[in-house]
């Protein structure tokens, strides 16, 4: 390779380095890098015993949060601005993002409803099922008494309408905004595997929903993801 070529090489290829939490959103981003085949670096962290992450991650960006990227001296958060993000910058001819206007509708509202209204319910969730596993054994009895009614009087129907708006969405398109793959499955990978996870529902009452998480799992970009992490889902 000649030095022009080479600088050309250098110049045009991205350096984003993905700093990534055990068990967290964070996957959405490999996944998306390697539907966009990037090129990128992982540096990776794990959560404390108290499931959070660990401080060094403020140093990257002040909240402490995960995912965050940097890319060149820019540094990213909030997976769906990353997802977008990136789509926008290097993705154009991937086709991660609707060029139709009803389609375009769906991959915007989709982003936003993942974390904006999915997500809280499913970290309360995960609040409250850590609360009970490390609750001293003096006090286990009341923990649980008022976990169990948060569960059944809040947390537990609005999965119910989570998962019923869902696969009546999934059950009138292939993916989540229009029958092409999208930046807005991407962002709905890790709290759709969550939310059947954390369900108790099984696969006849959301054939839909299932028949989506399992074609998810079957992209390559998806195994590829999975493997630099050293894992075989997301929801493992
Ligand atoms: N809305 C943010 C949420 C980021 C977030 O809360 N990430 C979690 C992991 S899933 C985290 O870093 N938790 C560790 C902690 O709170 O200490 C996003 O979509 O990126």
């Amino acid at each position: 390779m000649s030095d022009t070529e080479k600088k050309a090489t250098t110049s045009t290829s991205p350096s984003i380095v993905v700093y990534w939490l055990a068990d967290s959103r964070a996957d959405r981003i490999l996944l998306l890098l390697e539907e966009l085949e990037l090129p990128y670096v992982i540096e990776k962290f794990e959560r404390g015993p108290d499931k959070l992450a660990p401080a060094d991650l403020k140093k990257i960006h002040p909240l402490g949060k995960s995912p965050v990227i940097k890319d060149g001296d820019k540094v990213v958060a909030e997976s769906g601005f990353i997802i977008d993000y990136l789509i926008s910058k290097y993705g154009k001819e991937k086709h991660l993002k609707p060029t139709n206007e009803e389609d375009l509708f769906q991959y915007n509202y989709f982003l936003h409803y993942i974390e904006g209204s999915l997500m809280p319910i499913l970290v309360m969730k995960y609040i409250f099922l850590n609360l009970q596993k490390q609750a001293p054994w003096l006090v286990k009895p009341v923990v649980n008494g008022i976990c169990n009614k948060i569960d059944q009087l809040y947390l537990g129907p609005n999965i119910r309408t989570h998962l019923d708006f869902l696969e009546g969405e999934l059950k009138q398109r292939k993916w989540l905004a229009g029958e092409q793959f999208s930046g807005a499955d991407i962002q709905a990978s890790f709290a759709l595997e969550m939310l059947l996870k954390r369900s108790n529902t099984n696969e006849e009452n959301v054939p839909n929903l299932s028949r989506y998480v399992a074609a998810m799992r079957e992209r390559p970009a998806y195994k590829r993801a999975m493997e630099k992490v050293n894992k075989t889902c997301i929801a493992e």
